[in-house]
C-alpha cells in the first residue's frame, strides 16, 4: 500500500499502530514545545518497541467525549506530525473525521487518515484524501461518541457492520479514492456492547470477503475489563489475547497503547499462522 509515497507492505506480516493521543487528558496544551517532544520521545520509543504506524489523535473518541473546534485541534496535532516526521520513520495517521484537518496534517507530513465515522462526519473527507494520495481507514461507528453507548442494537451485528462498511467503501472509491489504499476496521465499542464486541471479533473472518486490509482496536477496551473484572490498566495481556486471534482470523493492523508486550504477541502469532 502506497500512501503519499511511503509504501506499507501488508500480508507478511502483522503491523502494530501505536496510540499517540495529544488530548489535553495526557498534554497540556496544543504545541507547547514539551508536549512536543514528549509525544516525539514516546513515539520513537514506541517504533524502537516494533510500532510500524503512529496514530495521532487530537480529539477523543471516548464515550461521552464531546467535539474540538478545528483549530484547537490542528494546534494540538499539526506540531507534533511535523516534529515526527523530522525526527522518527514511521506511518503516520492521523486521527480525525474532519477535512480540513486532515488536509493539513496530510500537507503536515501524515501519510493516512485514521477516520472514525466512515466518512459519514465530514462530506469533503474523501476528495481530500483522493487528491492527497493518501490512505484511508474506515472505522465503523453507530452514533457519535456522545451518543453512541445509549444501548446499541443490531439485528445481525456481523452483518450490518460488514454492510456500513462496505457503503463507506464504494463512497470513497466513487469519490477517488484509490481502491488499493483502503483500510477497514469494525470499531470495537463504538456504538457496542460487551456482547457486540466479542460476536465482531468472534466472526471476524466475515470482514475478510470485502477484500481490503483489517484494522482492529482492542486495546484497553471495556469488553475486555467486562471479561477479566479488571481496570484499564490492568488489560494488557487481554488485549494481546485479542490480538492474536484477530491477527489469526484476518487482522493485518492492530491499534493498541501496549506496544512492546502486543508486538510480541503479535510477531509469535505470525510465526504460526502467516
Ligand atoms: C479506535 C480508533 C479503533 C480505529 C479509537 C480507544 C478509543 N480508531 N480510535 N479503530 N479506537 N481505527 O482507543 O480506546 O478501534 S479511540
Amino acid at each position: 500500500m502506497n500512501c503519499r509515497g511511503k509504501t506499507l507492505t501488508l500480508g507478511d506480516r502483522t503491523h502494530v499502530m501505536g496510540i499517540l493521543n495529544v488530548t489535553p487528558d495526557s498534554f497540556s496544551d496544543g504545541g507547547c514545545y514539551l508536549d512536543v517532544q514528549r509525544a516525539v520521545a514516546h513515539t520513537r520509543l514506541m517504533v524502537e518497541e516494533g510500532a510500524t504506524l503512529v496514530d495521532v489523535g487530537g480529539e477523543s473518541s471516548r464515550p461521552g467525549a464531546s467535539q474540538v473546534p478545528v483549530d484547537e485541534e490542528l494546534a494540538r496535532v499539526l506540531p507534533v506530525i511535523r516534529a515526527i516526521v523530522g525526527s522518527v520513520d514511521v506511518h503516520i495517521s492521523v486521527d480525525t473525521y474532519k477535512a480540513e484537518v486532515a488536509r493539513q496534517a496530510l500537507e503536515a507530513g501524515a501519510h493516512l487518515v485514521n477516520d472514525i465515522t466512515a466518512l459519514r462526519g465530514d462530506v469533503a473527507m474523501a476528495s481530500v484524501v483522493a487528491r492527497m494520495e493518501a490512505g484511508l481507514i474506515l472505522m465503523h461507528m453507530k452514533g457519535t461518541p456522545r451518543t453512541m453507548q445509549h444501548a446499541p442494537q443490531y439485528d445481525d451485528v456481523v452483518s450490518e457492520v460488514r454492510a456500513s462498511l462496505q457503503e463507506s467503501v464504494r463512497t470513497a472509491e466513487e469519490q477517488g479514492v484509490s481502491a488499493e489504499r483502503i483500510i477497514i476496521d469494525p470499531g470495537i465499542g463504538f456504538g457496542k456492547t460487551a456482547e457486540h464486541n466479542l460476536e465482531l471479533l468472534k466472526r471476524l473472518a466475515a470482514f475478510q470477503s470485502l477484500n481490503k486490509p483489517l484494522l482492529i482496536g482492542t486495546s484497553r477496551k471495556s469488553f475486555i475489563g467486562n471479561v477479566l473484572g479488571l481496570p484499564i490498566n490492568e488489560r494488557v495481556e487481554g488485549t494481546a489475547a485479542t490480538v492474536c486471534w484477530a491477527i489469526a482470523h484476518g487482522a493485518d493492523i492492530v491499534r493498541v497503547h501496549d506496544v512492546k508486550a502486543n508486538v510480541r504477541a503479535a510477531l509469535m502469532t505470525d510465526a504460526l499462522y502467516r
